[in-house]
């Protein structure tokens, strides 16, 4: 009723307005954006927020993390392996992906590569038929998750490793994997080179140059030359870069935007760097935050006990996906080749504290209101906040980098999280921002923070109230806010 009355009376109003005017009036453009923007494949990958890892090798044999490269095939012989399970159980527990390990720095291969006789093939699994890239791959497609793959350049079992040849093979690896598993929406490259290995017999230490050695941009241009919509993680990117340690913390200040040609191994601080990105970065590079169910990245045994417990396991939740980050957990399967009791119980219990912790958004179509809204548009107004669509947002003027808005809770309520969303299409903006909720006629600041990003996940002690206000404090250009929730 009360809504058919306003949109008459705005109908009225428009007959009744000059022409001139009225253009005036309508017509207030969306903001600018603020430079450098996500690629649409980025856009996705932010939206994924838990993904999931799985180390899978011969150092799940020989209890190493780093396998020196002259392990025997042999030894890799999981007795039940089944990559439904993984899939399965990453997909009830909210995962949207799976990257695994097709080779690491061990050089042993998941696949049958025709460039290699250290693989799957010589191993009793499935009488050297077996082809774990293509049974995790074909899970993936079944339980719905996009699937993703890990291969390392450190090979430490290749006689050639540090000679041109090497890099045709890790080159022909690339293209067996891209071509023959279906989509590929990550590739996972990591620096690590420690020098010494294996290397056909050698064993030896061998240095190579990390800035000229691989030739990365002729791999990354075949790459997309097969798979364009490929995401490439690697320290420095391009499309997504290490957050810098590996204990599940993106920065409390987490810019996506960072600029690469900055960026080189040892630069001081660099993880710091890498951690906190910088507001005036070159490129759209977001920071991954990769790190492990348990203390290693494959399965020990020894371990079974040190599984990170579902509170640990949210914490680091809102240390990632809170902190307008991606969280990349790795779940290793053990010598079966399944995941373990332990980690699937963990997993289970922190989804249902996710779901538990997360139940009942009160923000959710609740009456919103804001100092001001771009042009006094409806396009641009505070409702857009809470409408439940990530596609509308408030915006304010150009020239106002700070606003607020204020949201009026269906009761009075004891809240315990507040989750704001930056409209990241059109860039990132909000440099800090004030969270305040009203109690015994007055407004009491509840928490503070500087980035919002994709995602960002306030905890705040329990506070009983029924209106929470928001203030934008300082932005790089007008805020643009799509969502707001309130647990
Ligand atoms: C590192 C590797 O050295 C570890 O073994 C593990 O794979 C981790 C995810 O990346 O660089």
């Amino acid at each position: 009723m009360l809504r058919s009355f306003r949109l008459r009376l705005l109908h009225l109003s428009c007959l009744l307005l000059p022409a001139g005017l009225l253009a005036q009036t309508t017509k207030v453009a969306p903001p600018a954006p603020v430079l450098p923007l996500p690629t649409p494949q980025q856009l996705a990958w932010h939206e994924m927020e838990m993904n999931a890892f799985v180390h899978f090798t011969t150092n799940t044999f020989t209890d190493l993390e780093w396998g020196y490269g002259d392990e025997q095939p042999a030894i890799f012989n999981p007795t039940q392996t089944d990559a439904g399970q993984w899939a399965r159980t990453l997909k009830e527990t909210g995962f949207k992906t799976m990257i695994l390990t097709c080779k690491h720095h061990d050089g042993f291969c998941l696949w049958p590569s025709k460039y290699t006789e250290h693989s799957i093939k010589h191993s009793p699994y499935k009488n050297g038929k077996g082809d774990i890239v293509r049974e995790a791959s074909d899970a993936c497609k079944k339980y719905g998750l996009k699937f993703g793959v890990y291969l390392s350049p450190w090979d430490r079992n290749r006689a050639d490793y540090g000679s041109p040849s090497y890099v045709t093979y890790y080159r022909n690896q690339l293209k067996e994997l891209f071509t023959q598993y279906g989509p590929v929406f990550e590739m996972w490259f990591d620096g690590a080179n420690g020098g010494d290995g294996y290397y056909g017999g050698a064993r030896e230490r061998r240095r190579i140059n990390g800035a000229t050695y691989y030739d990365w941009p002729t791999t990354l241009q075949m790459v997309r030359g097969i798979q364009p919509n490929v995401i490439f993680f690697s320290d420095a990117g391009p499309g997504v870069r290490w957050v810098g340690n590996e204990r599940g913390v993106a920065g409390e200040t987490n810019w996506n935007t960072i600029s690469t040609d900055t960026l080189y191994a040892g630069k001081p601080n660099i993880n710091t760097l890498l951690n906190t990105g910088s507001p005036d970065g070159k490129q759209w590079v977001p920071a991954e935050v990769d790190v492990s169910i348990r203390p290693g990245w494959f399965y020990h045994a020894k371990e079974d006990s040190e599984v990170k417990t579902p509170e640990e396991l949210f914490d680091i939740y809102l240390t990632s996906v809170g902190r307008g980050s991606t969280l990349l957990l790795n779940v290793p399967p053990d010598r079966r080749g399944l995941f373990h009791e332990n980690d699937v119980k963990a997993l289970r219990g922190f989804a249902a504290l996710l779901k538990k912790e997360f139940a009942k958004n009160l923000a959710l179509k609740a009456p919103v209101k804001a100092d001001s809204y771009r042009g006094k548009q409806p396009a641009f107004a505070a409702r857009n906040l809470t409408d439940g669509n990530k596609a509308t947002y408030w915006a304010t003027d150009d020239d106002k980098t700070t606003g607020n808005f204020e949201i009026t809770l269906p009761a009075n309520s004891t809240v315990q999280y507040i989750v704001l969303q930056e409209y990241i299409k059109l860039g990132q903006r909000v440099k800090t921002f004030t969270v305040e909720a009203w109690q015994d006629g007055d407004w009491k600041k509840i928490t503070e923070g500087t980035t919002i990003g994709y995602k960002r996940i306030l905890k705040i002690a329990p506070t009983k109230t029924n209106k929470i206000r928001v203030n934008i404090t300082d932005a790089k250009a007008c805020p643009v806010i799509s969502n707001v929730e309130i647990y």
